[in-house]
């Protein structure tokens, strides 16, 4: 394969940032390919943007350019994260569709497709990321780019008659169709899209991923995305795991720890989950005192309103279950909203008996296979998962729900607590096998090869 070209809003230009699971599959792919790697330098200038940054890491070469706050406000907080975010996730109620901010998503992708054009030469890849740049494919093409050029998407692709509500739903659809593969997380995601191209533009679907639609060829698959599998179940028993689990082991003074790790978002169901500890104490007595619940979840996105407003909930029912069910020496439901290094989290995920992922919707969700990685093969803990995560195709031994039904959810962490040592360590070695097996390196070759067997 010859050079990769990345595209992403954010690039993992700060070595910090590779610890993430995108930055480190993206990064390994460019640093054994060598290649160049486009985005947002995270900077916001007033007036005219300039010259991009263009910096050198081992073989990887950078190029990100600031935005104005015309372009952080209108790509950036509004039509990425108010109107794609909210319609991929379902929820259409909360999507603010402004007159004008289309256009300015739609001038960035192609003012960055401008920086990428010129830089581009025979036999390159070019692999597009996630939600922020839907239209990148159809401005490289009109730039003259003709070699392949891949798109995976991190979010779910929601069901047409909701894709649907997008006012620009069909330059967007076409725009994606200039793609020569599309990654989807799950086998929903792709059937979703392909169900909206054969509805609306009559599309075939030829088999083995292949789609014939407006007048070419195109390739649709699932690639779900992976972890750095054996990297996690070796931070899991890092010194710095060790001592994040005792300093939690203090706090919990021999109760069995009930956990959760979202970013803060609304996709991730969290006030149904704090509604699901409430009634589990109200429900099964015998888990007061004795279960402890912490939720980690770092607040994300809070210039937008709806995450404000997200964080005002949380507040609220957190502090009326502590307050209905709290004692002396208990505090039933823990929440902190911070981040923590990648080892710590590691650590608690070890000591938890429990880990509940019930997004109302994700595209996948990296924390469900964290937890499995990071459990000890003696003594497992269970994973909790919500049917609406990406995960849950893959990740079918794990206790699966649905978050809306709060009271079953109530039910299953009682179950989870009292289930056998014989029947976790079942359920948890299929899981571990999947997770291993389905690691992020084998992501990045599904798709990468794909990519280079494309007819383009
Ligand atoms: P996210 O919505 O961010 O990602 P997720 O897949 O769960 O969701 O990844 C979150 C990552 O952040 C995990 O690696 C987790 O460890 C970390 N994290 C969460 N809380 C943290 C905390 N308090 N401190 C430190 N780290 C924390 C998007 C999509 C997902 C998709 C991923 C990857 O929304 O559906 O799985 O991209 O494609």
């Amino acid at each position: 394969m010859g050079r990769l070209i990345a595209i992403s809003n954010r690039t993992a230009a700060d070595a910090s940032a590779r610890a993430g699971g995108l930055a480190v599959a993206v990064w390994e792919s460019l640093t054994s390919t060598g290649g160049i790697w486009f985005g947002w330098s995270g900077n916001i200038v007033e007036g005219e943007v300039g010259e991009p940054d263009v910096f050198t890491d081992e073989n990887v070469e950078f190029v990100t350019t600031d935005f104005t706050e015309a372009e952080h406000d209108g790509f950036y907080l509004q039509y990425a994260n108010r109107v794609i975010w909210p319609v991929f996730h379902y929820r259409v109620d909360l999507a603010h569709f402004g007159n004008t901010d289309f256009d300015t998503y739609a001038g960035v992708n192609e003012r960055i497709a401008g920086l990428v054009v010129p830089r581009l030469k025979e036999g390159d890849s070019v692999w597009v990321h996630d939600y922020h740049f839907l239209l990148m494919g159809d401005f490289l093409r009109r730039g003259g780019w003709q070699g392949p050029i891949g798109f995976f998407l991190h979010i779910p692709f929601p069901s047409p008659e909701i894709f649907q509500a997008l006012p620009e739903h069909e330059r967007i659809a076409r725009a994606m169709c200039e793609f020569s593969v599309l990654g989807f997380q799950s086998k929903t995601d792709r059937s979703n899209f392909v169900r909206y191209l054969v509805e609306n533009y009559d599309a075939v679907d030829e088999g083995d991923g292949w789609i014939a639609v407006f007048g070419r060829k195109i390739r649709a698959n699932a690639y779900p995305i992976g972890i750095d599998a054996e990297g996690f179940a070796k931070a899991a028993v890092s010194e710095r795991a060790t001592t994040a689990a005792t300093r939690i082991g203090r706090f919990l003074g021999g109760r069995n720890l009930v956990l959760g790790v979202d970013r803060m978002d609304y996709s991730k169901g969290l006030p149904q989950r704090f509604e699901a500890v409430g009634k589990l104490f109200d429900h099964f007595p015998a888990t007061r005192g004795v279960v402890s619940v912490t939720q980690i979840a770092p607040p994300s996105r809070s210039k937008v309103e709806e995450y404000r407003d997200l964080r005002i909930q949380l507040d609220e029912l957190a502090g009326r279950i502590n307050g209905d069910y709290g004692d002396l020496d208990w505090i039933p439901l823990r929440y902190l909203a911070r981040s923590y290094d990648r080892r710590e989290l590691a650590g608690l995920y070890r000591i938890a008996r429990v880990c509940l992922v019930t997004p109302l919707r994700d595209g996948m969700n990296l924390v469900a296979k964290e937890y499995v990685m990071a459990q000890n093969p003696e003594d497992p803990g269970v994973l909790i998962l919500s049917e609406f995560a990406g995960a849950a195709e893959q990740l079918s031994e794990a206790l699966i729900v649905n978050p809306h039904d709060t009271y079953k959810v109530a039910e299953t962490i009682y179950q989870a607590l009292e289930m056998p040592l014989e029947e976790r360590k079942a359920r948890w070695t299929k899981l571990r096998d999947i997770v291993v097996a389905q690691d992020i390196t084998w992501w990045r070759h599904k798709f990468l090869d794909d990519l280079s067997t494309d007819l383009t």
